[in-house]
Parts: structure tokens; sequence; C-alpha cells
């Protein structure tokens, strides 16, 4: 069992990951910055903030917005300087927070010295530092797709061959079989960690290790390139890896792990986690996102498949429960705002909001929330193809467009699932860019920001933000809701998703109708009868027996 007595500091805590091209501009061009999230710790300290993620902010040619780095020990210009993240880490430390970065280590940028370096010829020192391999009959080595569509493979005239690059053309893959480039790493993971920061998320972790033969996948369908996840996603010998690069490094330290880890199933949580093995942490696994994508994909209007989340969610629960511990998401800045996707941002934009909001964040794991998750924003307008900004997005514009797919409809795809809907400027107030900047941002603020704006919420009782901010202070001060037992509840019902919590004699009941429609609930099956909530997102006048439209009860019996 998960109690007190396997307490660690990371258990405890809540994460706010930050997005720093979005979420405040200190010095007017436009660009968040370094200085920008020193400015705001106050904010995250009254929200009841312990850990803060930020998106990296290394040198890097921004071609995947930083995930691209050119010089791991330096920062990019637009987000300030190291004297600045030095200050900042200093003050979220004097606030008794925490800071971890994102480790970006299963590719670097094209303009990292060591590509440029590897590039230069097939007799350079670094030459087997990245993934190089001759074409075949006059085209790429093989027909692996890019994560970002395309060949994975680009050819370069300086080397004469080509290198293989799951993301962006610009992204090329670090070849983790050799030891050089391991060692590196770990050099550098040290340097930083040395420095004081207090863990990492490892980016793109999952696809780290890749088939060996690097073979052609079957094509049936005649594709030009085939999705390649089979033969780089989780691959066998990918934990071999992680092994080393935890006794190297990871495990020397007193930090927080926490793996990007698509792939990998409620079975093999244990093996990243399990607390005997002294793996990483937490993952983030991506079943939960997955669900709403496949569904989505092609039927746009299909309601959020709550059994489905009920099984993908208990099984994590239930197979980490005493042996190893979740991360708890629900957005990030790959993936469309929730309350767009799962919830409903029209009629019931504050209920739904905070539905999923107890529903995931009080079970057993640590929280991650987004930056503006906790306000409910939104997804965005986009007018036309020309306003997205992210690569992977105009990169699938050109391969649906070869597909044959009409501009209207890839708009329609994109502005329902493209990344740019969570990397809007943060809507701090009512002002002109929503207090993000003076001038214009990046990418722009989203219309409704004098709604939903971090000034007008605070003074707003019944907000998402004070939401939020409740459930926060309460999950801190409760340790059943931290190292509580997880229970599902009403196992078969379609749209109300109940759980407990439970250490000793203490427990936690959480009900969340994740419908637009009101929804009976059996009290008495619920042992709920005479009982009130210690929380709730509807006023408190409802009736005990019917759970209004996104309305969430927390109980305490
Ligand atoms: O995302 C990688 C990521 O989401 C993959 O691991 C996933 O398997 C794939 O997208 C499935 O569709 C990370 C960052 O979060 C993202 O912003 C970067 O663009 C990407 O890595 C490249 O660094
Ligand atoms: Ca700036």
């Amino acid at each position: 069992m998960h109690d007190v007595k396997t307490a660690r500091w990371w258990k405890e805590a809540v994460a706010y990951q930050i997005y720093p091209r979005s979420f405040m501009d200190s010095n007017g061009d436009g660009i968040g910055d370094l200085n920008g999230i020193t400015q705001r710790l106050d904010y995250l300290q009254w929200l009841g903030i312990n850990v803060i993620w930020i998106c990296p902010m290394y040198r890097s040619p921004n071609d995947d917005n930083g995930y691209d780095i050119s010089d791991y020990q330096d920062i990019m210009a637009e987000f300030g300087t190291m004297a600045d993240f030095d200050r900042l880490l200093e003050a979220v430390h004097a606030r008794g927070m925490r800071l971890i970065l994102d480790l970006v280590v299963n590719h670097t940028s094209d303009e990292h010295p060591w590509f440029i370096e590897s590039r230069t010829s097939a007799a350079s020192e670094k030459r087997d530092w990245y993934i190089w391999r001759d074409g075949k009959n006059g085209a790429e080595p093989n027909n692996w797709e890019s994560i970002f569509n395309g060949s994975a493979w680009k050819y370069d005239p300086q080397r004469a061959q080509y290198f293989l690059h799951l993301f962006s053309a610009r992204q090329p893959d670090l070849n983790w079989e050799n030891p050089q480039v391991r060692g590196a790493i770990y050099d550098m993971m040290r340097w930083w960690l040395d420095k004081g920061i207090d863990g990492f998320r490892i980016d793109a972790i999952c696809h780290m290790k890749k088939e060996p033969g690097l073979t052609d996948l079957p094509n049936p369908n005649g594709q030009r390139y085939v999705p390649s996840f089979e033969r780089h996603l989780n691959y066998p010998g990918l934990l071999d890896y992680v092994d080393e690069m935890c006794e190297q490094v990871l495990n020397r330290y007193d930090i927080m792990t926490v793996g990007e880890m698509n792939g990998a199933s409620a079975e093999q949580g244990e093996e990243w986690v399990g607390e005997q093995r002294q793996r990483l942490n937490m993952i983030f696994q991506f079943e939960h996102v997955l669900l709403w994508e496949s569904a989505h994909r092609l039927t746009p209007d299909r309601g959020l498949d709550v059994p489905g989340l009920k099984r993908i969610f208990t099984r994590w629960q239930t197979l980490l429960e005493g042996k190893g511990w979740n991360a708890l998401y629900v957005e990030n800045h790959d993936i469309p705002r929730v309350v767009s996707s799962w919830g409903d941002d029209r009629q019931f934009a504050r209920e739904s909001a905070t539905a999923i909001a107890a529903l995931y964040f009080l079970m057993q794991g640590t929280p991650f929330i987004y930056q503006g998750q906790e306000l409910g924003m939104s997804n965005t307008q986009f007018a036309s193809l020309d306003d997205f900004n992210d690569i992977a997005a105009r990169n699938r514009a050109v391969a649906l467009r070869q597909q044959g797919w009409s501009e209207e409809r890839i708009l329609a795809f994109l502005s329902r699932s493209g990344r740019d809907n969570s990397r809007t400027p943060m809507q701090w107030d009512d002002g002109k860019y929503a207090g993000f900047s003076d001038s214009t941002p990046w990418l722009p603020v989203n219309a409704n920001y004098r709604e939903i704006n971090v000034a007008r919420q605070q003074q707003q009782p019944d907000s998402v933000l004070n939401f939020y901010r409740t459930l926060i202070a309460l999950r801190s001060r409760t340790p059943a809701l931290i190292y509580g037992r997880y229970q599902l509840l009403l196992d078969e019902h379609p749209f109300i998703y109940a759980y407990s919590r439970t250490l000793a004699e203490e427990q936690w009941v959480v009900v969340c109708n994740l419908s637009g429609e009101p929804q009976i609930v059996d009290a008495r099956e619920l042992d709920l009868v005479d009982r009130q909530p210690v929380l709730g997102n509807c006023s408190p006048d409802g009736e005990p027996q019917l759970l209004r439209p996104y309305e969430a009860r927390i109980y305490s019996r």
C-alpha cells in the first residue's frame, strides 16, 4: 500500500507546466521569457503550486519552439540569459517551490555543433553521433514516415548520406547506440543538476531506441511512407538506456523524474515506475489522450467515452497501487484544451472545466496543471491554414492536401486537434493582449480573454480558477487524497465517473457527471445519504440524488 511511509516530496506536490513562449512577456517583444516567469511566481504560489516544469528554454532556432536544441547549456536569446535563469531558479527556491526542466535528448537541432560536425563527412569524429545511412535505389534508406509527416529521412548533400529524423527535418535523431553520445548527455544532465534544478521531464523517451535493422515496414496500401511507431515506440532494449541513465545520473540526486512515455500500457507501468526498480518516478502515459484522439479524428461530434476513460484510469490506478506512482494530467502543450475536447466550452464551460478538474486531480498520483487549464482556457479560432504556427500542423496540412482533402476539411480538422490551441498566450487580465505583453504576441490571444482571465477569476468565488485553488489546498492537507487507495464506483454508469480514496479509517468519494444532461445517482449505493459535499462545482441547493449537467461533488465519509 502507498502510505505515509513511502512518502516523497514529489508525491505530495502539485506541478504546473509552463510553455515559456506563451506565459509572460517581460520586455514587450511579444514573446514570453524567463523574467516573465519570475514576475508571475507570486501567482503560482497563491495558487498553491509546488513544482514548476518549464518547456525547453535552451538555445534553439525554434523550428519546433525549443524542442530543437542547438546548445543544451545556454538559454534561447528570446527568453533571456543564463543569469536570468539563475535568478528564476533562486526565486523559485526562495518560495519553497521546485523547478524541473525538459530534457530533450532523442534529437537535437540541426544547428547543434554535434550535428554540424557529424554531417561534415563519413570520416568525422562524430560520424556516428546521429543515424546516417546510404540511400536505397536512389531513394530514402527505408519507408518510415516522420511523426511530423513526410519521410523520416533527409538527404544531406555535404555528407552525401541520409540522416534519420522522427520529428521535423531540423530535429536529427541522436544515435543512442553510441556510448559517447550517452556520456555527453549524462555530463550535460549532471551540469544542470549540480546547478540545483530539481528534476527532469524527459521528452519523447519512448522513441529513443530504434529497431536496429532500420527495416522497411509492410506497405499493403502502397503508401509513399508508412507510420513507423512499431519500429521505435517503446522498442525492446529501451529500458537498458533508462537503467544506465538512472545509474549514471538520476539516482544520484533527490529529484523528480517524469518520462514522456507514449506506448506503455498500464501492464507495463511497473517496469517504468515500480519503486523497487528505481527507474523513473513517474511517466506521462498516453492512453487517455489517444482514446479521445482515435474517436474524434474522424467523427468530431462523438461524445466523451466515459466507460473508456474509466477502464484506462482504473487500470493505471490499480496496477500501480502500492507499487509505483502515477502522473496525472489532462492537458499539455501538445493537445487541444480539455474543456473543448472532453468538456463543453459553450453551454457548460465553467461546469465542465471544473468537473474534469475534480475527476483527474484527486486520483492517486502527482497532478500536473498546464498553464491556462486552471482558468478553463479553451481552443482558439483559426480563420485560415496560414494561422497555424506549429510545424506539426503545417506539415500535416501538406500531407492531407496530398491525400486530396479540401482546405475546409483540413482547417476543421486542425482547428479541433492542432497544438496551437494550447499555445496561445496566457490570459492574465482584460487589457490589450490579455496582460501577456504590450505588443503583438507571437501567436494571437484567444478572443475570449475578456471573459476568461486570471484577474477576473480571482474576484469570482465560483470561478474555475478558485475551484482549482480550493482543490489544490484540499489535496495538500489531506493525506488520504494523496496516498489513499483508489476504487472505482458505479462501474457501469455511462456518464458518471465516481471513485473513492481510502487511507486507514478515512474515506473520500468523488462523483462527476461528465455529460451535459442531468444524471440520477443512487446515494444509498454510494453511502452518501444525508452527507453534504465538502466541495462541489454547483450551488449547494441541489438534489442529493440528481447531478446537474457536469456537476462534480467531493464527499468525505
Ligand atoms: O512530443 C513527443 C510526442 O508527443 C511523441 O512522444 C508521441 O509519441 C507522438 O507525438 C505521438 O503522436 C514531444 C514534445 O512534447 C513535443 O512538443 C515535441 O514537438 C516533440 O516531443 C519533439 O521534441
Ligand atoms: Ca519577451
